[in-house]
């Protein structure tokens, strides 16, 4: 019999699982394809992943955290030594009913959301196997299927773009972002247009304008854009509420928002119209359930967004993405774009009409492959009781 009672309603502190070990990480990939995006270029990934062990049983977790602090402040580096010098020795030995339990604990910390994402989702990630029940039922999650856009970045040339864009048009994505940045602008988002009159298609600039650049920001309102992701400061939401009484274009929020009360404060200063809700930006499943139902509540649209993961990572994304309130296409596509062999077995595919189907098994659907990692495996530290 399992050691672990299904969690039910009421007696859930009686279920308690203790977590007897933790293991992180970090495994090294090459990217099939560089990606860049205005704030610089990246031809490989250093991934750091997390393994709990409860009672025999485990949960996985990967950490977004970037090579360098250009998106976030958090780098692999600095989410390796908060988890060994601070995450770490909170949870180990520690008991817990529910992973939410896990949130409360990091509560006191400031920032580090990554690194602590990294241990709340593989928590998650044991209770749905600990209570035999596909994650996504675990987040409160209702779709069946979800629909997927792809995240392409800045180009060595507009042909190369062209060419890329023509190849996830064609696979069936339901929606495209491409990265822009002050040069690769106006006249390639026209050109785009010109090929492509009808796509869903919206741009991502990762802060790579100011206030002084309205002129320009003003004329992207011709191109039918669904959005412009964050076009001003990675921490503003000042600057952006200005910007968007004067664009007709929707605003769309990535970097500011790192909790639900930097959400909640974004859309009352209507800083922005959509956001974009990552898993590992915002601290992990209990935070991004939160911002998932208060954009829901209030009309917002809300998308779920990648940072070019692993399978374990991209597998939390599509668990996500089956909350009721994502329904525009999120940055969560198929592993072979990103990785050559992904680390879990199946990988990531997306079907012709640019949907993934939910996997209806316990877990994520999406195994880790053990042995391939331990072979990619750059370095690793266990902590236990
Ligand atoms: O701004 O959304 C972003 C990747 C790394 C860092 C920031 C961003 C991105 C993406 C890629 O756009 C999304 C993906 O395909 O994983
Ligand atoms: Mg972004």
């Amino acid at each position: 019999m399992s050691p672990f009672p299904k969690g039910g309603k009421g007696g859930e502190r009686e279920n308690v699982i203790k977590i007897e070990r933790l293991e992180i990480r970090e495994i090294n990939l090459p990217l099939v394809h560089f990606f860049e995006t205005s704030f610089g270029r990246t031809e490989r990934r250093r991934i750091l992943l997390t393994k709990i062990f409860c009672n025999g049983a485990i949960g996985y977790g990967e950490c977004t955290a970037g090579e360098t602090p250009l998106f976030s402040h958090e780098t692999i580096d600095t989410a390796w030594i908060m988890i060994k010098e601070t995450l770490a020795p909170i949870i180990i030995g520690r008991n817990w009913a529910a992973p939410s339990e896990v949130s409360q604990w990091f509560q006191p910390i400031r920032g580090h959301q990554m690194a602590r994402a990294a241990i709340e989702n593989a928590c998650w990630d044991l209770t749905a196997r600990v209570r035999n029940i596909p994650l996504y039922k675990l987040l409160g999650g209702t779709l069946k299927k979800i629909p997927c856009g792809v995240s392409i970045g800045i180009q060595d040339n507009p042909e190369q773009l062209l060419e890329k864009i023509k190849t996830e048009v064609d696979a069936g994505y339901r929606r495209i972002k491409i990265k822009i940045k002050p040069g690769w602008d106006c006249d390639i988002i026209r050109l785009v247009r010109r090929h492509y009159p009808d796509i869903q298609l919206s741009v991502d600039a990762n802060s790579a304008y100011t206030l002084a650049d309205i002129d320009l920001l003003k004329r992207l309102d011709e191109f039918n854009l669904l959005m412009i992701e964050q076009p001003l400061g990675y921490d503003d939401i000042i600057d952006h509420s200005e910007l968007q009484k004067q664009i007709k274009t929707a605003i769309c929020l990535d970097e500011p928002i790192t909790s639900l009360d930097k959400a909640r404060k974004a859309i009352e200063m209507k800083s922005c119209l959509i956001i974009n809700l990552k898993l590992g930006r915002v601290g992990g499943f209990s935070e991004a359930i939160k911002i998932h139902d208060y954009c829901y509540k209030n009309n917002i649209l809300v998308w779920c967004g990648g940072m070019l993961e692993a399978g374990i990572g991209r597998s939390h994304n599509i668990a996500m993405s089956t909350l009721p309130g994502f329904r525009i296409p999120g940055d969560v596509s198929a592993s072979k774009r990103y990785y050559k062999e992904d680390i879990v077995e199946p990988p990531v595919t997306v079907n012709e009409d640019g949907f993934i189907n939910i996997s209806q098994v316990t877990g994520t659907g999406y195994e880790p492959r053990e042995d391939y990692i331990e072979r990619i495996t750059v370095r690793k530290e266990v902590f236990s009781v």
